[in-house]
């Protein structure tokens, strides 16, 4: 017995074998992660291995054997400490750490008040590898080891541990591709990442824009709000009030582009109730209208339709700055005694948007817990619209009005499934089964809206309300272009791309009777303050960058987050200036002037968020706190 010696190294083995077991039960134990497939299973198994390689090879460095055993027990301290944290912070908010809720104390007044119950005295169990590290290495015979670790060694190992990072990052691509540049659902990370690995590019993404928001003090404000100041359209106060006091309902329609609208595809209708819309006596039909999103998609239309400002050229501005201070609409409508929401069938960590929400002020959040989902019901991403559109207006009976509601649809999602109980046209017949299948999902969209409609009528709520529905980013993509092609009977250039941005956008006032089709170029930055103006809400002092589409002083100049722009005579895209009304290249000279105006505004919208600027600035009174800032930035 006495001989028997474990190979060299097995402790730190140990460490890294106890660690990633005891992760992988606490995920299935303590966490509701929905698995879906066995490459998933393989995925959540492996992904906390890479990080736990590399960070206790870190030991390898140490020049004794007893150095080296202290690191890897405080280590896996550390490790299962931030583990639990993890765990009992899941109790109350389904939901894992991310750095700004650490230093949001509100969430610490929720947890302080009953952490006490949610801690039990079997989470021992969390630190189970621990003591059982401890006891290898008090009472397991190890064969000697050198003081001093060849780097012939360390090179190997830390070879193998970037193998297998590598290894796990590629299969997360392919089971959800550009996961760490768009989806940015903690779940979807702790998942696909693991648990270690999501806390240190949570920490990456979170210092970045700390950084920024340190360096700033406010002066910066003085020449943002000057442009904004001078860009600012007058309401048109023939427009202006004929809202007031109605509840807002905004739809957000899942991936729709304007390419559909008042077409066939096939000889088939793709959007029968939607077209008739378009020439509803009490509808305002916007064809001319662009959606201006980046990378966060959904999430960066809702930013902004909230705030009328752009998103971020590279990340989410949900993900990335959702500790910032806003002034949103659903702010400006709580102000004015409406009680404000969003509604979506998602999970309610996708995009952030739980502390997104907050930042907004947002009252409340009707995710998915707050849906019956019965058999049948879901499909793609989440619920299917009809029965989302229909439990939506259920909630929206029981609010106190006016109220403003936001509604996320999910059914037009990539990639575009529908069940054949919900497919109202054959699909298309290109090479791209993503187009083809795109025309049944809007179809099912159109049939969605239409049951919108018509419940909110049931309930008594449409003559009150105020419906605005805009597309929120495209749903196919340029490497469609082919399909595209074929069914638009033209060529796919740089112009068309950028004309394919065009998404619907529709505002529904019942008994109105002012309805019309309104050509003008107008982008999602416009939703806000036309929508404020609307309902008799003055925007004069607001810091948004978009203008009244009903304003005479509104613009025809839609900027594209990544730089490309239209008017109303010319399309800029692929540093190329082309005539709106040929699609044919034009001079340059045609475009040059509004080149630099849209770096600028971006530029400034940039600002505004890296630096947290709103927080310098109080929009009832219109003042600059500039000098407030000088006091804390220089204490004499
Ligand atoms: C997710 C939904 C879709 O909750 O909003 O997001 P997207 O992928 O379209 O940005
Ligand atoms: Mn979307």
């Amino acid at each position: 017995m006495k001989n028997i010696k474990y190979p060299k190294h097995s402790i730190l083995a140990i460490a890294i074998l106890l660690t990633w077991i005891k992760t992988y039960v606490v995920y299935h134990t303590s966490f509701d992660m929905k698995i879906e497939n066995v490459m998933q299973e393989v995925i959540l198994f492996l992904n906390p291995l890479s990080f736990l390689l590399v960070v206790y090879g870190v030991s390898l460095f140490f020049k004794s054997v007893k150095a080296r055993n202290r690191y890897l027990l405080i280590t896996s301290s550390i490790l299962a400490f931030v583990l639990y944290a993890n765990v009992v912070f899941y109790r109350f908010f389904t939901d894992f750490i991310t750095l700004p809720v650490l230093f949001q104390t509100s969430n610490f007044g929720d947890l302080g008040a009953s952490a006490a119950e949610s801690i039990f005295i079997t989470d021992i169990f969390y630190f189970i590898d621990v003591v059982l590290l401890f006891a290898a290495m008090k009472w397991l015979p190890v064969a000697k080891e050198a003081a001093i670790i060849r780097p012939a060694i360390r090179r190997a190992y830390f070879v193998l541990s970037a193998a297998v990072l590598f290894l796990n990052l590629g299969l997360a691509e392919t089971e959800r591709p550009q996961l760490l540049t768009r989806s940015f659902d903690r779940e979807l990370l702790v998942k696909n990442i693991g648990t270690y690995n999501y806390h240190i590019y949570d920490i990456y993404i979170q210092s970045k824009s700390h950084a920024q928001r340190a360096l700033a003090d406010g002066s910066e404000l003085v020449e943002v709000n000057n442009y904004v100041r001078s860009n600012q359209a007058e309401p048109n106060y023939e427009v202006f009030g004929t809202a007031e006091g109605k509840n807002l309902i905004v739809v957000s329609l899942e991936s729709m582009q304007s390419f559909v609208v008042n077409e066939e595809m096939n000889g088939e209708v793709i959007t029968p109730f939607l077209n008739e819309l378009t020439k509803d006596k009490d509808t305002y039909y916007f064809p001319n209208f662009y959606h201006q999103t980046g990378l966060g998609k959904t999430s960066d239309s809702e930013f902004i339709v909230e705030n009328g400002l752009y998103g971020l050229g590279g990340g989410a501005v949900f993900f990335t700055h959702s500790g910032n201070t806003f002034n949103s609409m659903a702010e400006s409508l709580g102000n004015e005694g409406y009680y404000t929401n969003v509604m979506h069938a998602n999970n309610k960590s996708f995009w952030n948007r739980d502390m997104m929400y907050n930042a907004l002020n947002i009252e409340n959040f009707y995710d998915v817990d707050s849906y019956e989902i019965a058999e049948g019901d879901a499909v793609n991403w989440g619920m299917k619209d009809i029965p989302f559109f229909k439990q939506s207006v259920d909630h929206m009976a029981q609010m106190q009005q006016p109220f403003y509601s936001r509604l996320i649809t999910l059914t037009n999602h990539y990639p575009f499934h529908l069940e054949e109980q919900d497919q109202f046209i054959p699909e298309y017949d290109s090479n791209s089964g993503t187009l083809n299948r795109y025309f049944q999902t809007v179809r099912y969209m159109d049939e969605s809206v239409k049951n919108l409609f018509e419940d909110l009528k049931e309930k008594g709520l449409y003559e009150n309300s105020v419906i605005v529905m805009y597309g929120d980013h495209y749903g196919i993509s340029e490497n469609h272009n082919e399909a595209m092609s074929k069914y638009l009977g033209k060529e796919i250039t740089p112009f068309e791309s950028a004309q394919l941005q065009r998404v619907p956008m529709f505002i529904h006032i019942p008994g109105s009777d002012k309805g019309e089709i309104v050509e003008e170029v107008a982008g999602q930055i416009d939703i806000r303050p036309t929508i404020l103006h609307l309902l008799g809400v003055e925007t004069s002092k607001d810091m948004q960058l978009g203008a009244d589409v009903f304003s005479k002083d509104h613009e025809e100049f839609v900027i594209f987050r990544d730089g490309r722009f239209v008017t109303d005579e010319v399309v800029y895209a692929g540093n190329v200036c082309y005539d709106k009304e040929t699609g044919e290249e034009t001079e340059a000279e045609a475009c040059a002037p509004y080149i630099d105006r849209a770096v600028e505004e971006l530029g400034y919208s940039d600002e505004i968020i890296n630096g947290d600027l709103l927080r310098f600035y109080d929009e009832k009174t219109g003042h600059l706190l500039i000098d407030e800032s000088a006091e804390t930035s220089n204490p004499k």
